[in-house]
Formats: C-alpha cells, sequence, structure tokens
C-alpha cells in the first residue's frame, strides 16, 4: 500500500451502508455504531472486505496507517471469525474531537473550569443563572435500565471468548488480548464503581489475564477482596459510545465514577444495565460484556506484550479472571487496538487527557500557565510545564508538587518553563533548557514511583527522577550575575520593514 492510496476515496469503499441519519450535530453519540457511522460520513474510516487474520496481520496493516496518520478501519472479514473489527477509530487528534464531539479538546477543559469555580447564588436570577451548571451536573449521573442491547445474545457454554477475534498484537507477545476492555469493579466496602482499561490477555475460551497495574483503582479494589478471601465480580465491557471508552482511560481521582465523567463528556446520561450474573452495571449500549470473578489471590504469567513505550513489556503475575457468561449485541463489533512505537492510537487518547486535566492540575497549582507530554515520552516519561513565575525557586516547587499528584506521580522527566514559551514548540523549549540551564543549580534529582513499564530503572516500579528548571534565575536563586536580555527587534523598525517588505523583493533590470 501506497501511503496515499487509502485517500483516493474510490466512492465504492466509502459507499454508504448508512441506515440512521448521521449527520446530526451535537447529540451524544449511542453507540459505537453511530461512531462508526459519523467517521464513515466524514471520511474517516474504510471497511476492509479482505479477508484478514487476528494474528498479527492486522497489527502490520494498522501500525502503518497509524503512521501515514490514516483512516480508522473496519475489517468485516476476519479468518475463522464473524464478528468484524474496528480499529484506530480513536488514531488522529481529529477522530479524537469527533469522539468527544467538541472542535478542540480546550472546550471540555473549559466546562471543567466553569463547573469548579465556586459559586454561591445572589437572589432570583443568581439562582437562574446557576441552572445550566446543575444541568451539567444532573446529565452527568448514569440512569439505569432494565433491557439493554448488549443482551440481546447471552453465552453461557459453547463459543466463548473464541468467538471473538482477540488480535494476537506482535510476534514474541505471550497470547491473544483484549486491548480496549472498560473493566468494571466495585468497591466491596463502599460499593463505589469504578472502571479502568486494563489489558486482557486471552488463556482459553473462559479465562483472561487482568493487568491493572499497581497504582490503578482496579487493583485498589481487588486488594480489599483479596484481604476477605472472598471472590470478586468483574464484569468487561467492549465497544460503547466513544466518550465513553475515553472514559475508562481517564486518571480521574480514586472514587469518581468514570460513568459520571462519560456522562459530563457526552452531555447526557450513560445508560447502564445489571449484569445477567454479577451484581455489577455496566453501559447497555455495549457491543460485548464478559461477566466472570478473580479468585483471591490467584494468579498467572501475564505477558510478555509489545506495549506502547515501543518495547515489550516483560511477562509478569497478575490475577486470573474466570468468565462465567458473554452476552452481546446482535451482529456485534469488535473494538481493538493496537499499542507500539508511537505515535499509535492510544497517543490521541492520552493528549486528549493532557488538555482535558489542564484545569484539575491548574486549580491546585494555579501558577501553571501550560502543559506538553510528548508523545515520545508516552507519558509518564516526560512533561513539559509552563508557569508564571512570581517567587524564587517557583519552578522547583511545580516540580515536588508533581510528583506527588495523581497518576503524574510517576513522570520521570519534568522540564519547566516560563509561559512566555510555547510549550508545545519542541524548538523553543530546548533552546530554552539547553541555555538557561545551570545543571547543579537548576536540576532537581529525586526518587520514587515510578510506572510499571519503566524499563531504564534498576528494578520495577521504583527509580530517579530529574526535574529541569529552566526558568529565568535570580539573585535568590544564587545567580551571581543579572539574566540577560532576550534579543527582540524594536516596534518601529518592524513596521518599517514590514510596510517596505514587497519592495524589497520586487525583480528589478541589474
Ligand atoms: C489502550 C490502553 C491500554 C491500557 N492498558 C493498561 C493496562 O494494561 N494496565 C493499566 O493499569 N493501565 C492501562 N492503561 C491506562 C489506564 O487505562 C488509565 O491509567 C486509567 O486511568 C486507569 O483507570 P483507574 O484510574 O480507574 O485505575 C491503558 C490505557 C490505554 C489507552
Ligand atoms: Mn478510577
Amino acid at each position: 500500500m501506497t501511503s496515499v492510496s487509502y485517500m483516493k476515496g474510490e466512492q465504492s469503499i466509502f459507499a454508504s451502508r448508512v441506515t440512521r441519519n448521521a449527520s446530526r450535530k451535537t447529540m451524544a453519540y449511542k453507540d459505537l455504531r453511530e461512531f462508526i457511522l459519523k467517521l464513515e460520513k466524514n471520511k474517516e474510516l474504510i471497511r476492509i472486505k479482505t479477508e484478514v487474520s487476528p494474528v498479527l496481520e492486522i497489527t502490520e496493516i494498522a501500525d502503518r496507517i497509524s503512521k501515514e496518520h490514516g483512516p480508522a478501519l473496519l475489517f468485516e472479514n476476519l479468518k475463522g471469525y464473524k464478528f468484524p473489527l474496528l480499529i484506530n477509530a480513536f488514531g488522529s487528534y481529529k477522530r479524537m474531537a469527533m469522539a468527544l464531539e467538541v472542535n478542540h479538546m480546550d472546550e471540555i477543559a473549559k466546562r471543567i473550569k466553569e463547573i469548579m469555580k465556586p459559586h454561591i447564588p445572589e437572589g432570583f436570577f443568581g439562582k437562574l443563572q446557576m441552572l445550566p451548571k446543575l444541568k451539567e451536573i444532573s446529565d452527568s449521573i448514569p440512569k439505569i435500565v432494565s433491557h439493554a442491547p448488549c443482551q440481546e445474545i447471552v453465552l453461557k457454554d459453547g463459543p466463548m471468548l473464541d468467538s471473538i477475534p482477540v488480535l494476537k498484537c506482535w510476534p514474541d507477545d505471550g497470547g491473544p488480548f483484549i486491548t480496549l476492555p472498560l473493566v468494571f469493579t466495585k468497591d466491596r466496602e463502599t460499593g463505589q464503581r469504578n472502571c479502568g482499561m486494563y489489558r486482557m490477555q486471552v488463556y482459553d475460551r473462559v479465562t483472561c489475564g487482568m493487568h491493572w497495574h499497581i497504582h490503578k483503582d482496579g487493583r485498589r479494589h481487588y486488594l480489599k477482596y483479596e484481604k476477605s478471601g472472598k471472590p470478586m465480580e468483574v464484569a468487561v465491557a467492549l465497544g460503547g459510545d466513544p466518550a465513553v471508552i475515553y472514559a475508562a482511560t481517564a486518571p480521574l481521582p480514586p472514587d469518581i465514577d468514570e460513568m459520571m465523567f462519560a456522562g459530563f463528556l457526552r452531555k447526557k446520561p450513560v445508560e447502564l444495565v445489571r449484569c445477567k450474573t454479577v451484581d455489577i452495571e455496566v453501559p447497555a449500549q455495549s457491543e460485548f460484556i464478559l461477566e466472570g470473578e478473580i479468585v483471591p489471590g490467584e494468579v498467572r504469567i501475564e505477558g510478555p506484550f509489545g506495549d506502547h513505550t515501543g518495547f515489550y513489556s516483560p511477562a509478569d503475575k497478575y490475577p486470573v479472571m474466570h468468565i462465567k457468561c458473554i452476552t452481546h449485541r446482535k451482529h456485534a463489533i469488535y473494538p481493538a487496538t493496537i499499542v507500539g512505537k508511537p505515535p499509535m492510537e492510544d497517543c490521541y487518547m492520552a493528549k486528549a487527557t493532557e488538555r482535558i486535566f489542564l484545569p484539575m492540575l491548574q486549580m491546585i497549582l494555579p501558577e501553571i500557565a501550560d502543559m506538553n507530554l510528548p508523545i515520545e515520552g508516552v507519558f509518564h516519561n516526560c512533561a513539559i510545564i509552563s508557569i508564571k513565575k512570581t517567587y524564587p525557586a517557583q519552578g522547583k516547587k511545580i516540580i515536588n508538587a508533581l510528583w506527588g499528584m495523581g497518576q503524574m506521580m510517576n513522570t520521570k522527566f519534568i522540564i519547566i518553563v516560563e509561559d512566555d514559551t510555547d510549550v508545545q514548540n519542541i524548538n523553543e523549549v530546548t533552546w530554552r533548557a539547553f541555555n538557561n540551564v545551570d545543571p547543579k543549580r537548576d536540576f532537581v534529582f529525586s526518587e520514587g514511583p515510578l510506572d510499571v513499564l519503566d524499563h531504564s530503572a534498576s528494578w520495577p516500579l521504583f527509580g530517579n527522577k530529574l526535574g529541569i528548571d529552566a526558568t529565568r534565575k535570580g539573585p535568590q536563586e544564587g545567580m551571581q550575575r543579572p539574566w540577560p536580555e532576550e534579543i527582540k527587534m524594536s516596534k518601529e523598525i518592524k513596521e518599517l520593514v514590514d510596510k517596505k517588505w514587497k519592495d524589497y523583493f520586487v525583480m528589478r533590470d541589474p
């Protein structure tokens, strides 16, 4: 395939299978199918009818398409399986914005900022002004329904996981992996729901691994079951409204319901239905639901897995999920992704998180102006932050604060610049960092928790960190000399040159 062949847009590729009106604008997507129709209508999705294998072949296709910034792919003809497979649906800035129905992620950041502003309404009009805000909150609360498309078909024996085209992603992977699962668990003491995206290795038709990392909410719930010795019920949803899928990846604080957050994102409550065999509610519009339990203390080797760092993460012991029941929609579509050397699909989900979560950081650290988590740093390895600096050592304060904050605690490198630097412009950031930094004075070395995927540290999960304060330094920070002025041309000369610009370059006879 050449780099542009998929863009030629033969009409037949996009031949409409649209059965519903896909032109509606700001209403939340009901399910994955509505998102697929929208992508297709916008020439952001290609249906592939050639027979393909879920063993490595789809990875190679999706990887090439990712590196070419190509479209979402719907494989309709999988060797040995009847279900189609969707991949790369979130794999660009544009599709990620389409998934959350915004033009830019900053629109969501703005809504979050608005909600977090403390407001005490005064009088009748003040209360009226509050109404839209209250509506945002009531829209967010999930709604329980009694009938759901995701339960149209119920499987309890016969074909189970073996009927789903789970991908073997990379040659040295320990097996096939479910890569876009929404894992639902409950806190056994408070009943609080959690939904996290944790990959699941498929061992056989009813058994898979549960790869929640040590710092995640799913594992926090699991530890309480382990202590009690009671089996832990788990339900896994595959597919659904893209806002629901994204919410499972969002680094929300513990005990904040991802389904409520999804309701906020889509401006409409998420519909949940109780599972058939476990006491857990799952999104009613999902494509598949896996129901089962984890026996406390049981572990099994999980991995290796070609991971989003671009390296294999090593095999390790993780809990095991025993599946008792699978339900699915008629003509279900299996959603998948592959991770590997960036850029891949998950990079755009993480870039959305960078934008959406900036206001939450700013609430605690108001001097933060902007943040860039460069794709090559695979999110836990590098954060570039700009600040409005008003006192000595404020750069170092931010470095230390971030190392204590939610999933930011795993960040290995933090670079701080001032707010006249565009953190999204890596050339500008490196120019400041290379020129502004005295290593002995401006480096902060520390140690602490690291992401389990960090392979550079001498031990798993723990290692060294570096903060680089690339802000301007004053005498109170040990600087013995005045900080130099940055070169800037005068306004008058700029205007003069602007005015004469065309004239300089008019071709004249020599
Ligand atoms: C495609 C994809 C795969 C992921 N796989 C895992 C995983 O296997 N284990 C894990 O702990 N986190 C994984 N994550 C990150 C979590 O989904 C993310 O940290 C989320 O906030 C976890 O939810 P929690 O805070 O409720 O635990 C993955 C994210 C994406 C986008
Ligand atoms: Mn959570």
